[in-house]
């Protein structure tokens, strides 16, 4: 029943994070303001449809924190300790899943601790949407921290309506079969009415697990469905979009362009300004990219008097192990670069470990001339689609890898196997001397395949699909 202490909604958002930081930046006592990004501008439209909604989610520390409300959306905050973080968060989510669904980046790890920590946080996220979706409420839950949660939350309310996403890829079974709780995980996103995925070919891999398994059976041929007992789960591809007209915009408002054209000049107003922008993750493909550029320059087919590179690689996940290892290899690869090649003010790698604003994130975007999008795997890559919305003027040249999400729908950059450093090098050359009528061309078609899977239609979509859905 819905009390005024204990609102319940008839939409709650289940994510790993609140989107909402606190920030005493002000001086004062400090207050939640809400931190925009992909996954707020992708849900925050069809929230709206909703008469309420809750959001779910951890707030990154370790203090209990009473639910609230901002700016007309519930936030529920879950406590995760320090210790649980080091199992749920550092441990199962990002030693374990992480790896083994990105194809073994580096070896991902199993631990019985790990799995447990998992099950019991997830089990609290799975409560705390328990007790506040509203009777026949729809629950949307998201990504790989969060897998065990909807089948715990149909197990105590059969009643709702639940979606699940995975914002990374899905491996083929064969991978993840060696997982020992290969089953609870599966059988955790089963108990979802529609599970979404980035791909088609990472949710035909979650259908021919869940039928390997002997969890499922395949439902009529040619859907994407799948028959659980009595009850039949959809799984099929959402590709997530950006919020297109915002990068447009500010790509566009004049402020970028003095911002970029000054970016230009701090370089040495180089003939040809490189980026990529990551999270430092090695999944990214960071360091494949840095000894493409390196042998590019000892090959002396790149100038480093004409090319100037700049790579923001944003902290991450800085406490797992993996991620230092990644840290000091790209430390390392930066270094010799401009050891060999920079002259005194004027390196030919620029390198920015630290999160920049969104101003800046876009007058880079609109400097680049090139943008090295090259991970060994990726769910979709929002960077990749935020360059194209940003070349409004059509210029400039996306290399891409075969193997991020966005490669499906973005087939018309140069696409590269981040495994082949000659392909690379390569790529990166074809990018670099592009004319300009061939970079037209390419850039308007990309642009056209952003523009027609915008954000905001994606979360709608998903959420209305999840609508049909009989229960
Ligand atoms: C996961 C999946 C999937 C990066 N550095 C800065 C900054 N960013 C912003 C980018 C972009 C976002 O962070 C990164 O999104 P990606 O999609 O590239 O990658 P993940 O973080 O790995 O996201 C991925 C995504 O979920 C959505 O489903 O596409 O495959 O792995 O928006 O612009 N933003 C600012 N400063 C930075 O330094 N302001």
């Amino acid at each position: 029943m819905s009390t005024d202490t204990n609102p319940r909604s008839p939409l709650v958002v289940v994510a790993n994070r609140l989107p909402v930081r606190w920030s005493d930046d002000d001086g004062g006592e400090g207050s939640w303001i809400p931190s925009p990004g992909g996954l707020v501008a992708a849900v925050g439209p069809a929230i709206s449809t909703f008469d309420s909604a809750t959001w779910i989610g951890w707030t990154g520390g370790e203090d209990e924190v009473e639910p609230f409300e901002l700016e007309g959306l519930r936030l529920h905050p879950v406590a995760i300790g320090a210790e649980e973080k080091v199992l749920f968060y550092d441990g199962m989510s990002n030693g374990t899943l992480w790896p083994l669904y990105h194809d073994k980046a580096v070896p991902a790890e199993f631990h019985r601790h790990w799995f447990e920590g998992y099950r019991r946080i997830n089990r609290r996220y799975a409560e705390a949407a328990a007790a506040t979706a509203a009777e026949g409420g729809t629950v949307w839950v998201h990504d790989y921290q969060l897998q065990l949660v909807p089948g715990m939350l149909r197990e105590v309310r059969p009643d709702l309506r639940i979606g699940y996403f995975l914002h990374i890829p899905f491996p083929p079974p064969e991978l993840f079969v060696a997982l020992p709780w290969r089953e609870q995980l599966a059988a955790g996103i089963l108990g979802a009415d529609l599970a979404g995925f980035q791909t088609p070919d990472a949710a035909a891999n979650f259908r021919r697990l869940a039928v390997r398994l002997g969890l499922a059976e395949y439902g009529e041929e040619g859907s994407d469905t799948i028959i659980v007992g009595d009850r039949t789960v959809k799984a099929c591809a959402y590709p997530i979009g950006i919020d297109v007209e915002h990068y447009e915009q500010a790509a566009m408002d004049p402020a970028t362009t003095d911002r970029a054209r000054d970016l230009r000049a701090r370089l040495g107003a180089p003939q040809t300004v490189l980026l990529g922008v990551d999270r430092l993750d090695y999944t990214k493909g960071i360091d494949v990219r840095l000894r493409a550029v390196l042998e590019l320059l000892e090959d002396g087919t790149l100038d480093p008097g004409r090319v100037t590179m700049i790579q923001v690689a944003q902290p991450s996940r800085d406490d797992v192990e993996a991620y230092i290892t990644l840290r000091e290899e790209v430390d390392r690869l930066i270094g010799q670069i401009n050891g060999d090649y920079a002259r005194v003010g004027f390196p030919v790698v620029h390198y920015i470990h630290q999160d920049v604003e969104f101003d800046e994130l876009m007058a880079m975007y609109r400097a680049a001339d090139v943008m090295l999008v090259t991970p060994f795997r990726d769910g979709m890559n929002l960077v990749a689609k935020e360059y194209v919305a940003a070349r409004y003027d059509l210029t400039g040249a996306l290399v891409l890898s075969e193997f991020a999400g966005a490669a499906t729908e973005l087939s018309d950059a140069v696409l590269v196997n981040p495994y082949d450093i000659d392909g690379m090098k390569a790529a990166i050359l074809r990018a670099v001397s592009m004319e300009p009528p061939q970079a037209r061309e390419r850039m308007e078609k990309l642009r056209r395949a952003v523009q027609s899977n915008d954000a905001s239609e994606w979360g709608q979509r998903f959420l209305a699909d999840l609508g049909q859905i009989p229960i």
